[in-house]
């Protein structure tokens, strides 16, 4: 990238689509597609929306959401998708940045049994999640799990021969790079070709004998490596009460997990709390002479219910509060989920305590009536008790791992968990992505400390202030 552009080039670039327009865009055409091809889907929404306009309507006082999440909040999906190589998820990596989605975090799977690992490609500026905070949890298969090496030969000659880009996608990704924007007809030409990566295909590319032994060694690996290309797998709303989405869902024909993932019911929402459907089995044809059919379930509907991201102090205690409700409680989701409220009592369940002891993020500003002048001399906690600054939470953007691996197995059917060596795998995985995956503690941190800063008027002085 030259550091003095020349003015021509200065000039085209004004007239540049925006990568958060694009991204909108890409999750408009991702949802209309998986609409299309999961009814359930589209039922799903309808009662996320119903239940939304009904929690937005009892509120009492000011909206419980800031104008910005408001608007995001009928539009807001994340989805998820497997790939198979180093090669695979390398070039998301460069179209997912045409989309302003970078790689946020990185999760380790395969110590619940699952042979993947995984980042999340989402926007990282408060604006850009404000306009369209699509996102896509994104694993890559671990073949060097599968233990029976001729199997692992033949999964990875398969994934080798395939293609799951457009000509048309590939050669669009090089112009951007080379240029540093999209007019609008390029843009809208690469949504097109970018989507077609992400269709179901009831068609396999290996026989069903082939098909079966990689299913025994994981369904996910059939999943990932008989397919022509990564079919997104769910795409996800977001709801403002998620425990009334699962008791409609069986009303309307919808059967979801037993057990809602994640914290348990709040006053305070804290992170995440995800809940899914069962994805149905789907007619899939072989690659053979005599085309036998089969079945693959590949695709599933989720919901989640978003809350407040928490600082490192505040991420230990959930997960140490998480694996404390977890023991002796396996099989009984009734059990497991009183068990889950008493034992989450230890976590504080007023925004102001969570703030005071650290262990959230917030976004400070100063109230618009609020003398300009500094009362408190720039004390935080002193302006935020006269109701000079308030602070508002920061809402967590990313994923949770024991979530994730509920997620995994609940529409994998594995009665069993694989057992894997717990191998740090984390610097092959980001070799394969071309990048080391952001932190995301660091994106909630700086967001925090930058809305210090503009409160106290006083750049640079904020770190005192930091919680
Ligand atoms: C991804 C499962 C994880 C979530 O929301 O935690 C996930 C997958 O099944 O590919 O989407
Ligand atoms: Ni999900």
């Amino acid at each position: 990238m030259t550091l003095d552009p020349a003015p021509r080039a200065a000039a085209a670039a004004g007239d540049f689509v925006s990568r958060d327009s694009i991204r909108e865009r890409f999750a408009q055409a991702m949802s209309a597609m998986y609409r299309e091809e999961v009814p359930q889907y589209g039922t799903l929404l309808d009662i996320v929306a119903e239940v939304n306009e009904q929690v937005l309507q009892a509120a009492e006082g000011p909206s419980p959401m800031p104008q910005a999440e408001l608007a995001r909040l009928g539009v807001e999906r994340h989805g998820a998708i497997r790939v198979g190589s180093a090669r695979e998820l390398g070039m998301l990596r460069r179209m997912f940045a045409i989309l302003g989605m970078d790689p946020v975090g990185y999760y380790d799977l395969s110590v619940a049994g699952v042979p993947v690992h995984s980042t999340a490609f989402r926007p990282t500026g408060p604006e850009a999640l404000a306009r369209n905070p699509f996102r896509l949890f994104t694993s890559l298969l671990r073949l060097e799990l599968i233990q029976d090496p001729a199997l692992r030969a033949l999964a990875a000659r398969q994934l080798e021969a395939r293609e799951i880009f457009t000509p048309e996608a590939l050669r669009l990704t090089e112009e951007f790079e080379a240029h540093g924007g999209f007019h609008p007809a390029q843009a809208e030409a690469f949504v097109r070709e970018l989507v077609q990566t992400f269709k179901w295909h009831a068609r396999a590319t290996v026989p069903a004998d082939t098909y079966r032994r990689l299913h025994e060694a994981h369904r996910l690996v059939a999943d990932v490596v008989c397919f022509p290309g990564p079919h997104i797998n769910h795409l996800t709303p977001r709801t403002l009460d998620i425990d009334a989405v699962q008791e409609r869902m069986p009303r309307r024909g919808i059967e979801p997990k037993e057990t809602i993932e994640g914290p348990p019911r709040r006053k305070v929402p804290i992170l995440l709390r995800q809940t899914s459907f069962k994805a149905l089995a789907e007619p899939v044809r072989f690659d053979e002479h005599g085309a036998p059919t089969g079945a693959h379930t590949a695709r599933f509907g989720e919901v989640e219910q978003r809350g407040i991201a928490l600082t490192p102090k505040g991420r230990a205690l959930y997960d140490d509060l998480l694996a404390q409700a977890g023991s002796g409680t396996a099989g009984d989701p009734r059990a497991y989920e009183l068990r889950l409220q008493q034992v989450f009592q230890a976590f504080p369940d007023d925004l102001e305590t969570i703030r005071r002891q650290g262990l959230g993020y917030f976004e400070y500003s100063r109230l618009r009536d609020a003398r300009p002048t500094d009362p408190a001399g720039g004390d935080l906690d002193a302006l935020v008790a006269a109701g000079v600054v308030q602070a508002r939470p920061i809402v967590y953007e990313d994923f949770l791992p024991v979530s994730a691996a509920g997620i995994f197995q609940s529409n994998l059917g594995d009665a069993a968990r694989q057992a894997y060596a717990a191998a740090d795998a984390r610097a092959a995985f980001e070799r394969a992505l071309g990048c080391e995956v952001l932190d995301e503690f660091a994106l909630y941190e700086s967001q925090q400390t930058a809305s210090i800063q503009r409160c106290l008027g006083m750049p640079g002085n904020a770190r005192e202030f930091r919680r």
